[in-house]
């Protein structure tokens, strides 16, 4: 009881699959919680756990100083925030929007009397309450919130600070997201030109994780140049000669009964870039081709 008394009391609404875990190890670490969810089956199992279950959000919101939302999208924030006070609440937002959403809600919780961390969760619910896992929350806004409740909010997962700007966790949720379905994309390829032949997919995996796993530090390089503003910088594999193998990677598809699609986007930007004279370049110009 002596543990339970000083872990800070923490309010969550939503109890979804990645809100039920994150209650579960906040109930597991002792931390007194209320829950509210639209659908209050949800809540049965974490009433069993010790949860306090709430009538309504509002009444969730009133009974915690933090107040942790873990909702499917920003427009679902603003239905289940709608009747609650938020005077003097500490709110963490935990659920995934775009960048000017993050501002838009961060001042939107300035004008209700609230402050406001926003938060862009790099886990999936299988990784919260495993710390080996490597799963972390990038956290933006209020610096002395994050202070605040740094303890409480690591216990989940890991807090990776970004900065005031309300906007970046949610500008570094996503671009890690769409770097990881850029990865998807060039596996389902690779996995595609195997289908049909007496390959086993369980067999190509571990190589295809081991290769991805080798060039992922290219991003160091390309960032490197980024700064510099030298795209010859430290290459390795020039453009020039890329471009020259591309036709070898569609008459590949061709001939497996593979739809070029996922490769064409990337491949054409590449063309354009050494068009433009980037041929001793890495692929770092590419990047210019796409910030308009
Ligand atoms: N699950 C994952 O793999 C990813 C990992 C990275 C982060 N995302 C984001 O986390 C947010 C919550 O995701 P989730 O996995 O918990 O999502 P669901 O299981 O679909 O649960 C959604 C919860 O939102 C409630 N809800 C939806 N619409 C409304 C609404 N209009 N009013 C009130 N509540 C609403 C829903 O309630 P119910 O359907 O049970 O009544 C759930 O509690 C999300 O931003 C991910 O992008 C997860």
């Amino acid at each position: 009881a002596q543990n339970t008394v000083e872990k800070t009391p923490v309010t969550l609404l939503g109890l979804g699959a990645m809100g039920a875990a994150l209650a579960r190890t906040w109930l597991a670490a002792g931390h007194p919680l209320t829950v509210w969810n639209r659908t209050p089956v949800r809540a049965e199992a974490l009433a069993a756990a010790g949860a306090r279950v709430a009538d309504s959000a509002a009444a969730a919101v009133a009974a915690n100083t933090l107040v942790v939302v873990c909702l499917l999208d920003d427009a679902s924030v603003d239905e289940v925030l709608a009747g609650a006070d938020l005077a003097d609440r500490d709110l963490v937002n935990l659920t995934t929007s775009t960048p000017a959403q993050a501002r838009a809600r961060a001042e939107w919780a300035r004008e209700r009397g609230a402050r406001y961390l926003d938060g862009g969760i790099m886990a999936v619910p299988p990784m919260v309450g495993v710390p080996e896992a490597g799963g972390y929350v990038f956290y933006s806004g209020s610096r002395e919130l994050l202070e605040r409740h740094r303890r409480t909010l690591g216990v989940p997962v890991g807090v990776t600070y970004v900065g005031e700007d309300a906007g970046f966790a949610a500008l570094h949720d996503v671009a890690l997201l769409s770097a990881m379905y850029g990865m998807f994309a060039g596996a389902a390829h690779a996995f595609a030109l195997i289908r049909k032949e007496d390959i086993d997919p369980a067999a190509l995996a571990p190589l295809l994780a081991d290769w991805l796993v080798a060039m992922a530090p290219a991003v160091h390089r390309t960032a490197g140049q980024l700064r510099s503003g030298d795209y010859t910088q430290g290459v390795v594999s020039n453009l020039a000669m890329q471009v020259a193998g591309t036709p070898t990677f569609l008459r590949t598809a061709e001939q497996q009964g593979v739809s070029p699609e996922l490769l064409h986007p990337y491949f054409q930007l590449m063309r354009r870039r050494l068009a433009e004279g980037g041929g001793e370049e890495d692929l770092t110009g590419v990047i210019d081709l796409l910030v308009r």
